[in-house]
Formats: C-alpha cells, sequence, structure tokens
C-alpha cells in the first residue's frame, strides 16, 4: 500500500519547541524509509504554557489540517504517517478514522490517556484532553465529529489523574495492561495507532515532556508493535512527542514493523 508521510510543524498546544524539531525530523526519516516525499504542514508557533480554551481558538486551523491529512490519504487508500508534537492532533485525526474506517479499532499508546476535561484538568493543557475530546466527553468546538471510546483500546498507561480515572471508566475505553495480551484483542481487525513517545521509559527517550518511569525500552515498542503488525490490519499511525531529533533512526526502527 501508498503511504503518506507529514509532519504538522503549525502549533497546537505547544509547551516547548523540541517536539516540532522532533516531528520534523521523524517525518524526513520514515518516509525516506517509505520511499515517499514527505509533506510539511505550516511552521512551528512560539511554544507557551498556555490554556486550552485559548489554543483551541489559535490553532483551529493547525489542528483542522491535521484531521485532513488522515482523512485525505485514508480517502486516498493510502496510509497515513503524521508526525505532531503533541497528541492534541488526535481531536481531529480520530474522527476522520472513524468516518473513513468506521470498523477501526484505535490503538492509544502513551504514558498518559489525555482523558481529562474542562472540569477535570489541573493544568489546563489541550493534550491531557485531547482525547476526551475525540472520544464527545466533552466539546472542543471544532465540529470534528467523534469517534465511539469503546472503539479505543489503551496500553502503556501508568500517569493517571484521579478525575481522569473516573471519565475513561465511565466512557468505556479500553485498557489493555500486558502489551502481550494485544494481539489478541486486536487480532482481525483494522487498528489506527496513536503513538506518543512517552510510552518509552524516560531512560529510553530523553527528553520527555510528560516522562514516566516504568515505560517501554526501544526492543519492547518493536515487538509490540511487530505483534499488533502481524494480528491486525494496521490502517495508519500518528507519532506524536517526539524531543530528541537525533533520535529520529532509532524511533522510524522502533515503528518499522507497522508501516506498509
Ligand atoms: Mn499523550
Amino acid at each position: 500500500m501508498e503511504g503518506s508521510v507529514s509532519a504538522l510543524l503549525c502549533r497546537t498546544s505547544d509547551r516547548i519547541a523540541a517536539t516540532s524539531q522532533g516531528a520534523r525530523e521523524l517525518a524526513l526519516t520514515v518516509a525516506e524509509r517509505m520511499e515517499v516525499e514527505a509533506r510539511m504542514i505550516g511552521t512551528p508557533g512560539e511554544p507557551a504554557d498556555s490554556h486550552f480554551d485559548d489554543d483551541l481558538r489559535d490553532a483551529r486551523g493547525c489542528l483542522l489540517e491535521a484531521g485532513g491529512q488522515v482523512e485525505d490519504a485514508l480517502g486516498g487508500g493510502r496510509f497515513p504517517v503524521l508526525t505532531s508534537s503533541d497528541c492534541s492532533i488526535c481531536i481531529t485525526t480520530l474522527p476522520a478514522v472513524a468516518r473513513l474506517r468506521p470498523e477501526a479499532l484505535v490503538l492509544w499508546l502513551d504514558a498518559h490517556p489525555d482523558f481529562n476535561s474542562p472540569e477535570t484538568t489541573t493544568s489546563g493543557f489541550l493534550g491531557g484532553m485531547c482525547l476526551s475530546a475525540a472520544c464527545g466527553a466533552w466539546d472542543a468546538g471544532l465540529d470534528a465529529g467523534f469517534i465511539d471510546p469503546s472503539r479505543v483500546v489503551m496500553c502503556g498507561i501508568r500517569d493517571v489523574d484521579a478525575g481522569e480515572r473516573v471519565l475513561v471508566e465511565t466512557n468505556g475505553v479500553g485498557l489493555v495492561e500486558r502489551p502481550s495480551r494485544l494481539a489478541d484483542v486486536l487480532a482481525g481487525r483494522e487498528v489506527f495507532i496513536h503513538l506518543d513517545l512517552d510510552v518509552l521509559d524516560p531512560a529510553t527517550m530523553p527528553g520527555l515532556q510528560w516522562p514516566v518511569d516504568g515505560g517501554l525500552s526501544d526492543g519492547g515498542l518493536r515487538t509490540l508493535l511487530a505483534e499488533v503488525a502481524e494480528a491486525a490490519d494496521v490502517v495508519g499511525l500518528e507519532i506524536t512527542d517526539f524531543p530528541a531529533p537525533p533520535l529520529a533512526r532509532r524511533v522510524a526502527t522502533m515503528v518499522e514493523p507497522v508501516l506498509p
């Protein structure tokens, strides 16, 4: 299958500059392996500790562009790889997956559920409340649609806020504790993968914005993805939160098993 690689460089909720540089470098590296041209979307903004409602207003065009990239690729029968600074892109990308691949599950690989709401967030960080918006648990005001939370399967989660935990449970999001069980859960299904690189251990991925101990190793992530690729039909991938541009080749090697 043909691939489509794009880096979303424009600011969504970026609080540090390294992750936008990482998105660019990773897209270039993955595109080279897939033998396609990487598309660069927008120009990096100024990182800031801003509040989610300001970011939703200021980054509206950028967020909608993320969904557009996934929609165009899936609609054209291509395998999307989208890299971005923050997980906030999922507010538009996952509803696009739900529209174009209505049977697909989403595999959410992340140290965090990103499932806070305007009521539960303590940081005001849009990136910590984006999956809940994608699932329709609160309205981000982008008219992007949503994905049924029961179609989302989380793995690697190990830092959950109290109010967030309640929302994850009441919304019926799937949670798999052991990576080795994923192949069974996803067997025979179409799967779109959301990969926040903080699913890796901070010792493996230096410079993470929200590091959490106890994460996967390089080899652990590659094995997990190889097992998923073997068991399921992977239809696309988004990679966020990559703060270490010089490590782009290592990350490209980790995700290689799911690339077309
Ligand atoms: Mn995340």
